[in-house]
């Protein structure tokens, strides 16, 4: 089993897309471990997106995250972490594939819906960020 963090990022939530896109995950198997409704600080996005602070998208990006609230969930299953991703589909919303939330939901790279963590190693240091342990069940 593992456990991944996936965020419904403001234009799921301003869409009223919380449901939709959490009915994928539930519809698959995987598990909800944690989830919290919350605005991200402009702290927080720095350490999140750490590998993107200084690219040149990462001021749009930073205030698009942290400009409305968002959701943070906690998402287990067997390889969670890559099902999460196939479920996501590409970074570039001309890249996504139909079927896939991006692929499905998303024309804009920025406003792309849905974070996943790419690997066990980012999963567990971005759970550690968003999640207390005494915030997961099970
Ligand atoms: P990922 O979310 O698919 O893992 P990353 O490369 O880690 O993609 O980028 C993080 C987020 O930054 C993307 O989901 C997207 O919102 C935004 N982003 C990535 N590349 C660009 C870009 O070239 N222009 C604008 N925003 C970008
Ligand atoms: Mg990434």
């Amino acid at each position: 089993m593992e456990t991944t963090l996936v965020l419904i990022k403001p234009d799921g939530v301003r869409r009223n897309l919380i449901g939709a896109i959490i009915s994928r995950f539930e519809a698959k198997g995987l598990k909800i471990r944690g989830m919290k409704l919350m605005q991200m600080s402009g702290e927080l996005a720095d350490k999140h997106y750490a590998e993107h602070v200084t690219k040149g998208f990462y001021p749009e990006l930073k205030a698009f995250m942290t400009g409305s609230p968002l959701v943070a969930l906690a998402i287990a299953g067997p390889d969670a972490v890559s099902l999460v991703r196939k479920m996501m589909g590409a970074t570039k919303p001309a890249d996504s594939a139909p079927g896939t939330i991006r692929g499905d939901y998303a024309t804009i790279v920025t406003e792309n819906l849905v974070h996943g963590s790419d690997s066990p190693e980012s999963a567990a240091r971005e759970l550690a960020l968003w999640f207390t342990a005494a915030e997961l069940v099970g």
